[in-house]
């Protein structure tokens, strides 16, 4: 690494432990004063593990890289601009949520102020008194783990909501609240949709022969087939028990139906592992293919015309493609 980064003591414990604990975290020092910097140093390390970079072009690196719980900022830099640093770190992505200390001579109340127009969470003016730069550090620290853990519920609910359990693929809800969307914005850009709705032959038998763990493997295995065959702007899920539904975007009938014909022979042409691999399975799905036809088309009238299609693929002797 190219920069110059100096751990002070102290292990940095388990991250499980901190936020046990709700102590000890990682705070990245930007200051270029050594007396200064070395001072604050020892202070934190009594409670953090501390890195200290005087250089703001680097921190920033590492701050977006380094995973801090808190950025202590000094404000008054010999060289290089505090301010922008803070500025930066609150537009990126990755350092958006970092918590912001800043540190300032009392004289620069100016640089001060912009500091927390910017969006710095909190300061201290220098001297600065130990007890309270550790009082103050402990609180953003907290702060930020509460809003990360508050984040990653959010998140962790979003996905369960929209995610069918078994396979990881999208639930029909999801499906059904996004199909109209895409419709409608495949309608406006003159662009052809494709639906295809695939359902497992005999899924009942594999059921009954082998037991409802070994159907749910075929299931998930399944489910890693049609991802492997689909591109990342396609939608995939589980519509049902066995039964699934692909939208391809972009797609006109005829891609659409190579696709699907390549997804079938992928399933046909190599059996499905069960029971942890002790047996295989030979599976054959059948696929139900349409279009978007007009503008405004509902797109209840395209499920029901993909599943006529796939009425007839089961009619007709299943394992195959109808559109
Ligand atoms: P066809 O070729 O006509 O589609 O026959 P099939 O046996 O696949 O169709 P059917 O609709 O009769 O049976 C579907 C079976 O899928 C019945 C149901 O018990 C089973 N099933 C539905 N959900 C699950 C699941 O999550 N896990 C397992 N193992 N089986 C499921
Ligand atoms: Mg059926
Ligand atoms: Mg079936
Ligand atoms: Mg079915």
């Amino acid at each position: 690494r190219a920069i110059t980064s100096l751990e002070i003591g102290m292990q940095a414990p388990e991250r499980s432990a901190i936020s046990d604990t709700g102590k000890g975290g990682r705070i990245l020092l930007v200051d270029d004063r050594e007396s200064s910097y070395e001072r604050l140093a020892t202070i934190l390390a009594a409670e953090h593990t501390i890195d200290v970079e005087p250089n703001p072009t680097e921190a920033l690196f590492h701050a977006a890289e380094g995973n801090y719980d808190l950025l202590i900022v000094s404000l008054d830099l010999n060289n290089f601009d505090g301010l922008r640093l803070c500025s930066q770190a609150r537009s990126l992505e990755r350092t958006r949520h970092v918590p912001i200390l800043a540190i300032a001579e009392p004289e620069n109340s100016t640089r001060l102020l912009r500091g927390l127009e910017i969006g710095v969470n909190d300061y201290l003016l220098r001297p600065i008194d130990k007890t309270e730069l550790l009082a103050r550090a402990r609180t953003q620290i907290r702060r930020r783990r509460y809003t990360d853990h508050l984040r990653d519920n959010v998140q962790n609910s979003i996905e369960m909501a929209i995610t069918d359990a078994l396979t990881g693929l999208h639930n029909r809800r999801y499906m059904e609240s996004h199909l109209a969307t895409l419709a409608e914005q495949a309608a406006t850009r003159g662009k052809p949709l494709a639906l295809m709705i695939l359902d497992i032959d005999f899924f009942k038998s594999i059921n009954d022969n082998y037991g409802h763990d070994a159907g749910d493997d075929v299931l998930r295995e399944f489910a890693v087939r049609v991802r492997k065959s689909i591109r990342g702007i396609d939608l995939a899920c589980r519509y049902g028990g066995e039964e699934f539904v692909i939208v391809m975007p972009e797609t006109d009938l005829h891609v659409a139906g190579m696709v699907a014909e390549r997804l079938r022979r992928s399933i046909a042409g190599e059996p499905f592992a069960v029971h942890k691999g002790t047996k295989r399975i030979e599976v054959t799905i059948s696929i139900g293919l349409t279009t978007l036809e007009q503008k405004g088309e509902a797109v209840a009238d395209v499920l029901k015309r993909a599943d006529t299609a796939l009425y007839r693929a089961k009619h007709d002797g299943r394992n195959r493609v109808v559109s």
